[in-house]
């Protein structure tokens, strides 16, 4: 308020307040001016890179503008924000976005042309955000989307990393992982200086009396490392809201390094100082679900809760509203459990800094997070030792002893027979050394718990969380199936297609409510729509084989079946099952006559996705398709009947070239694995079919389609628990199928079959967790539908198009409306036509 212009100098304020391009010469001029003044680069030296970073800063103008309102907005409206913590935000490019949002993509295109520019050029020299692994940041990114476009007043809160997701390159076959440096010129972030936090790590609790007899609990005498916060503007589509998205980078709490140490002569230790507090946000750990347990893992953890939490704490403060009002003012919703640290962190301000009763700050906590959990695999569920968490953060620990002490009190109460209950559901596990179960932790602080599709929902509660069904009843756990943001993943990636659904609809009011696709049926019989629907799929896959082409010297047919797998690299994914498929036929390919190769309809297994750097399966598994691929694409026995190919570094942007351009994409985990998925619906709303398994959002996209437009396969979920152990226990017998294949590799055909003994070993000898082999014959089979399908290509295209018809439930909106209406009892704050 103090920072408040004073009313008689107002005037001149508003005289120049700043204002945003609106035709094409102010675009023209706001540009250039960036170019010259800010790039300090000038008409003799302006690349496609200048050229982008231009028009980046003009449009970054005009989001700061919407930006600053809508903060200016959201504050005086005095109602209730979430806040949405995630340590991964998969953003990809922003200028694309921003120019589609802010709605003046044309008059971009065409200044940038007067000025010598293509669109298509100056948008990929942007460098992709990738501050995420997968689909968790993905779905983050597209959940900051759909919460500003729907003008929910939502923060974003992350880490500043400045190594996202390694750059993923191939090497003889094999993967390398090359650095991600992505800040040394990133238009879109605003550091803030002013606004830091303190955090402190390590040291020790004291207790003591204050003069009134209250007892007093301190945590110090610890390290600190100073937390600095990079705002990022979120722009709604079509809506003069544009939200907030904070992320937080660690620097040495003295500063640039401490100059009594460096003066003393301690130069090393001053230097050592400052590298340890900047290693915090230095890097995101390259880990999809899985969960290894590292010290950095935790600080990062902490460092990131801690700062979120005392900025949310103190814009609450400001208000000077009743602790009990917190709750109404503020819902935090946990992506995971890596944020779940900020649960016992919020109970420490309240009860040790702010002075209320634990009982009273612990209801304050319950009603203020909500949990969402994405994966039921073991190895994913995150586990902190505790002698590490004693030494870290020795208060959090205490902390977390006190909840599980009173919630297992409460248990005990309520089922006093279930003595075996208690050690179920504690908190702490009795191992050696004894672990802290964060989702535990999460599900007991949180007043609702979500899974991400109808399956992973039902699974979360009859086996992880089962006992806490009992205990909370089951109206604390819910489902909010995941969505994707039709304005990147329909409109920004397939732009032709977007334009024909709108030309059909009468406008692009679907890209706000995505549920009036299913208007585009009445057209399924359509001439002229069919005609312009099928050559947007074919100029899609031609622009993907010329990326092949270019990027990997592999010439494929357009005309060919295109066949895609793309995402994280994982045995419980099961490329290896795509890649095994391949091979047999491959094999059948090389047994069959001229007359039977006719018939056949050519296909291209297209690859892609990034393994963990420590993933050696996945790795092997990366290595195998890269060995295939070479025999298979140099065969004359084979031509375009067969081509493989792994695509190079898959990422957002690639993602948007890539699902346009499919006819089969593959989702065929292991039933039960994949929580949701999130690429099935990208795939599927570009008008491409899929093959899956009953798993996931699999399950909801077939009952939205209908079973005629979609190829399942395999085993259910409920199927795997006894399959599983009958693979121990009865007699096991491979597919022959998948034992030629097998053979196949062991002959050393695809290079030396040594490298891929473990990968097959692991099927033939180790029990086959993932049910490689007794998926493998429905899956062959259902592939032999797939050719006969795409063999009458007006069958296919009708499926295509009641599919895309069909797909509006899979929003990232109506995502977003469930949680604001179900967890966060949240209302949108829209603004006025003034955009104030
Ligand atoms: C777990 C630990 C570390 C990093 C990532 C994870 C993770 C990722 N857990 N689940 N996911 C994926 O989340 C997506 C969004 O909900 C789901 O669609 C997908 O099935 C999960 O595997």
């Amino acid at each position: 308020v103090e920072a408040s212009i004073p009313e008689p100098q107002r005037a001149a304020w508003k005289k120049h307040e700043a204002a945003p391009f609106k035709t094409k010469d102010q675009f023209e001029a706001a540009t250039i001016k960036h170019i010259e003044t800010t790039l300090a680069r000038s008409l003799f030296n302006c690349d496609e890179r200048a050229a982008y970073g231009g028009t980046a800063l003009a449009f970054r103008d005009r989001l700061v503008i919407d930006w600053n309102k809508t903060q200016q907005r959201q504050t005086f409206a005095d109602q209730k924000r979430v806040y949405y913590l995630s340590l991964e935000f998969l953003m990809g490019r922003a200028l694309d976005n921003a120019m589609l949002n802010v709605g003046m993509k044309d008059v971009a295109k065409d200044g940038l042309s007067d000025l010598g520019f293509r669109m298509e050029d100056v948008i990929s020299q942007e460098r992709d955000a990738a501050l995420g692994n997968g689909g968790l940041g993905r779905l983050a990114a597209c959940f900051l989307d759909s919460m500003a476009s729907l003008n929910y007043p939502a923060w974003g809160y992350g880490l500043r990393y400045r190594y996202g997701i390694f750059k993923q390159e191939i090497v003889d076959g094999y993967q390398v992982e090359v650095p991600d440096y992505w800040l040394d010129f990133n238009p879109w972030e605003f550091p803030r200086h002013d606004v830091t936090v303190d955090i402190q790590f390590y040291g020790n609790v004291r207790k003591y009396m204050d003069d009134s007899g209250k007892q007093v609990t301190v945590w110090e005498n610890g390290e600190i490392v100073q937390a600095v916060a990079y705002d990022v503007p979120i722009p709604g589509y079509k809506t003069a809201t544009t939200n907030n998205l904070r992320l937080w980078s660690s620097k040495a709490a003295s500063g640039e390094f401490d100059f009594q140490k460096f003066n003393s002569g301690e130069y090393e230790q001053s230097v050592n100082d400052q590298q340890r507090a900047e290693t915090i946000s230095a890097v995101l750990y390259p880990n999809d679900n899985l969960d290894r347990g590292k010290e950095l893992r935790l600080k990062q953890q902490y460092f990131w809760c801690a700062a979120s939490l005392y900025d949310i704490v103190r814009r609450f403060k400001k208000s000077k509203k009743a602790w009990k009002e917190f709750p109404n003012q503020v819902a935090i919703q946990l992506n995971d459990t890596h944020p779940t640290l900020a649960i016992p962190e919020l109970q420490r301000i309240l009860v040790d800094i702010e002075g209320l009763d634990w009982d009273d700050a612990w209801s304050i906590v319950q009603a203020t997070f909500g949990y969402t959990n994405h994966t039921v695999m073991a190895e994913a569920l995150e586990k902190w030792s505790v002698p590490l968490m004693q030494h870290l953060l020795p208060r959090h620990l205490a902390i977390i002893y006190d909840i599980n002490l009173n919630f297992l009190q409460y248990v005990e109460r309520n089922f006093p027979k279930d003595r075996e209950m208690l050690s179920r559901v504690s908190i702490i596990e009795e191992s050696q050394p004894k672990m802290v179960r964060m989702a535990f932790l999460a599900v007991i602080g949180s007043h609702k718990v979500n899974g991400v599709a109808e399956l992973h929902s039902d699974l979360i509660k009859t086996t992880i969380f089962k006992d806490f069904v009992q205990i909370y009843g089951p109206d604390k756990f819910t489902n909010v199936t995941n969505g994707i943001t039709p304005r990147r993943w329909l409109h920004q990636a397939n732009p032709r297609l977007s334009e024909l659904i709108a030309s059909k609809l009468g406008g692009e009011d679907y890209l706000k409510d995505l549920t009036l696709l299913n208007k585009l049926e009445a057209f399924v019989d359509d001439k002229a729509f069919r005609k312009e629907f099928q050559e947007i799929k074919y100029a899609n896959k031609v622009r993907l084989a010329k990326y092949i082409k270019d990027t990997l010297d592999v010439s494929v047919n357009p005309a060919s079946l295109f066949d895609i797998q793309v995402k994280r690299m994982h045995e419980y994914k099961r490329q290896q099952l795509n890649i095994f498929g391949v091979i047999h036929r491959y094999l059948t390919i090389k047994s069959m006559s001229a007359a039977e190769k006719k018939k056949l309809t050519p296909r291209v297994s297209i690859f892609g996705g990034k393994a963990a750097p420590g993933y050696w399966m996945a790795k092997t598994i990366i290595h195998l398709i890269n060995q295939v691929g070479k025999i298979v694409n140099n065969d004359p026995d084979v031509g375009d009947l067969l081509k493989v190919v792994f695509l190079e570094d898959y990422n957002v942007s690639k993602a948007e070239i890539i699902c346009p351009a499919s006819d089969i994409s593959e989702h065929i985990s292991t039933a039960g694995t994949e929580a949701s998925g999130t690429s099935n619906m990208k795939f599927v709303l570009n008008g491409g079919l899929i093959i899956g398994t009953c798993d996931g959002a699999n399950i909801e996209i077939t009952r939205e389609i209908g079973e005629q437009n979609i190829f399942l396969f395999g085993n259910l979920a409920e199927d795997v628990e006894d399959l599983r152990h009958a693979h121990f226990y009865s007699k096991f017998e491979l597919d022959t199928n998948l034992v030629k294949v097998f053979d196949t590799i062991k002959s050393g055909r695809f290079g030396d079959a040594g490298q891929f003994s473990a990968l097959i070993n692991g099927i033939v000898d180790h029990g086959d967790y993932y049910l490689v082999s007794d998926d493998f014959n429905s899956y062959i089979e259902t592939h032999k539908l797939i050719d006969e399908a795409y063999a009458n290509q007006d069958e296919w295209l009708t499926k295509c198009i009641t599919s895309v018809a069909r797909m509006g439930f899979f929003t990232s909106d109506r995502c977003i409306d469930e949680y604001a209406e179900s967890i966060w009892n949240l209302e949108p704050l829209t603004p006025k036509s003034n955009g104030v």
